[in-house]
C-alpha cells in the first residue's frame, strides 16, 4: 500500500475530490498553507493499493491546473524589511506537488 500526498490549489480541490470519489478512491483533505506564498492550498492524503498509483496520478493531473500568480513583495517576504524586494514577481503554481510514500501498516480500528 502507498500513501499519496498531493498539494493542490484550492481552486482545483473540489473537482479533484469529486473525481476521486467517483472512481472509488478514498481521500482526506487538509487545509494547508504554502510556505512561499503563505496562501491557502489543499493537501490530499490518498491511501491506495500499489497498482492504483498511476490511475490516481492521472486523475490528479487531469484535474489540477498550473496558474501564473503575481505576488506582491510584502506577501512573499512576510514584511521583513531586510529582504524586501520592491517589485512584484510572477510564479507558476501547481498543477500539483505529489509525494508517494510506502505505507508500513494500515489499520481502521
Ligand atoms: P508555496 O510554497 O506557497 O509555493 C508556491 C509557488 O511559489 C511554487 O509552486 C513555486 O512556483 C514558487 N516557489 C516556491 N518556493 C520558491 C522559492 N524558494 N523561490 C522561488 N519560487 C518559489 P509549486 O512548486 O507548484 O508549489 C505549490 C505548493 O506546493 C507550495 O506552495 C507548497 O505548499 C507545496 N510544495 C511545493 N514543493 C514542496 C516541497 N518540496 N515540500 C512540501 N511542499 C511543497
Amino acid at each position: 500500500m502507498k500513501l499519496i500526498i498531493a498539494v493542490v490549489q484550492d481552486k482545483d480541490s473540489n473537482r479533484l475530490s469529486k473525481h476521486l470519489v467517483k472512481k472509488g478512491y478514498r481521500a482526506t483533505k487538509l487545509a494547508s498553507t504554502g510556505g512561499f506564498l503563505k496562501e491557502g492550498n489543499t493537501t490530499f492524503l490518498i491511501g491506495v493499493k500499489d497498482d492504483e498509483i498511476n490511475d490516481v496520478l492521472d486523475i490528479i493531473q487531469e484535474n489540477c491546473r498550473s496558474r501564473e500568480q503575481t505576488v506582491s513583495p510584502v506577501s512573499v517576504m512576510g514584511g521583513n524589511v531586510d529582504s524586501y524586494v520592491p517589485y512584484p514577481i510572477e510564479v507558476e503554481v501547481g498543477g500539483a506537488t505529489v509525494f508517494v510514500l510506502q505505507v508500513e501498516q494500515f489499520h481502521q480500528l
